[in-house]
């Protein structure tokens, strides 16, 4: 099976599993497990931030920023396309009691100022507090799009001057780096708190790594407690996670290459449409014809009979995905059985 439904699928390389079996590990509820300590300090330098905290799931680490920085009753404002609001299970207001209150995403993933502007709160004893503006970089619904940091920088100027605070969801955020040639702290350094993912392009089996001020942290780390993320001898996950830095940083321009080669391909099969902005960097995301009279359903099982699993993206889309288990000819073999479906 050539799997494209995600870089969440990548396994664990052989330098990682070498890296967990040799793993120096203690208990890290008393902070005592030296690789987890090592993940998050070279987590935080990487970022420019204090300190950090590893994570078991990106979805924790959103969570637990968001559940940090307001109280039951905020607001929390965020794309109508955000992760955190579509993929999350409306944690942030089923566990925190936060209000999430959404503006338009544009097409490059982000809102506009005067959207934002528009949602934050003025005083008023009717209304919620305005707490917090959450950001995402990739943006993964609006096509694995890259925030730019002149851009983010004005969210935070309007978000600062109005009192409130602003989480970057960076699941993806070394891909954005890689992508404008930057150095990682560049895009974040405005930000308050940032999570990224060590296991989608990177590769690690398990987790993330939340960033922030010491004080942010240290209020993180006991709601990360109260959400039952305290893990123990966990130095063997953290041990993939360091690998995963180290190595697998560099390389994700080369699944970035390979989603334009796709993209290149299948942009002369009938019946598919490259849509607008895609790829920009590991995410290509495609439309079936309207004419085609098919399902996407249909195409993805199709698809799968012939041994490529894709994912789908809204109405008629597909959401191809490359990492570190797609090569060179995996592409080449993914063109192939498209061009095949796709003209019989
Ligand atoms: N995204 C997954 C699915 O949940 C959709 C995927 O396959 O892309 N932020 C962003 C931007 C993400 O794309 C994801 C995962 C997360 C957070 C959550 O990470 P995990 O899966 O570790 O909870």
């Amino acid at each position: 099976m050539i799997d494209l439904r995600s870089d969440t699928v990548t396994v664990p390389t052989d330098e990682m599993r070498e890296a967990m079996a040799r793993a120096v590990v203690g208990d890290d509820v008393y902070g005592e497990d030296p690789t987890i300590n090592q993940l998050e300090e070279i987590s935080a330098f990487k970022m420019g931030k204090e300190a950090g905290l590893f994570i078991p799931s990106g979805t924790m680490g959103n969570l637990i920023a968001m559940l940090t920085h307001a109280q039951r009753g905020d607001e929390a404002i965020m794309g109508d396309q955000a992760h955190t609001f579509v993929y999350e299970v409306g944690g942030v207001s089923a566990l925190g009691g936060i209000m999430v209150h959404t503006v338009p995403n544009q097409p490059d993933g982000t809102m506009k100022l005067s959207d934002l502007q528009n949602a934050i709160r003025s005083e008023d004893v009717h209304f919620p507090t305005s707490r917090l503006i959450a950001l995402e970089n990739t943006h993964n619904r609006c096509g694995g799009v890259v925030i730019s940091p002149e851009y983010v920088k004005s969210v935070v100027a309007l978000a600062h001057e109005n009192g409130l605070i602003v989480h970057m969801d960076g699941a993806r955020i070394f891909n954005a780096a890689i992508k404008l040639g930057l150095p990682v702290h560049k895009l974040v350094e405005e930000v308050d708190s940032v999570t990224f993912c060590l296991s989608k392009g990177l590769g690690a089996p398990v987790g993330s790594v939340l960033c922030g001020n010491h004080d942010f942290i240290s209020r993180a780390r006991r709601i990360r407690k109260q959400l039952g993320g305290g893990m123990r001898q966990a130095g063997i996950l953290a041990a993939a996670g360091i690998v995963a830095l180290e190595t697998m940083v560099d390389r994700l321009h080369e699944d970035h290459v390979r989603a334009q080669t796709l993209a290149d391909h299948l942009k002369n099969i009938p019946c598919i449409h490259i849509r607008e902005n895609s790829p920009q960097t590991n995410m290509l995301f495609i439309d079936l014809d309207e004419n085609d009279p098919r399902t996407t359903n249909q195409v993805m099982e199709e698809l799968k009979s012939l041994g490529v699993l894709v994912g789908t993206s809204k109405n008629r889309g597909f959401r191809l995905v490359t990492h570190n288990g797609i090569s060179d000819q995996d592409i080449e073999d993914v063109s192939s059985v498209f061009r095949q479906i796709m003209t019989q």
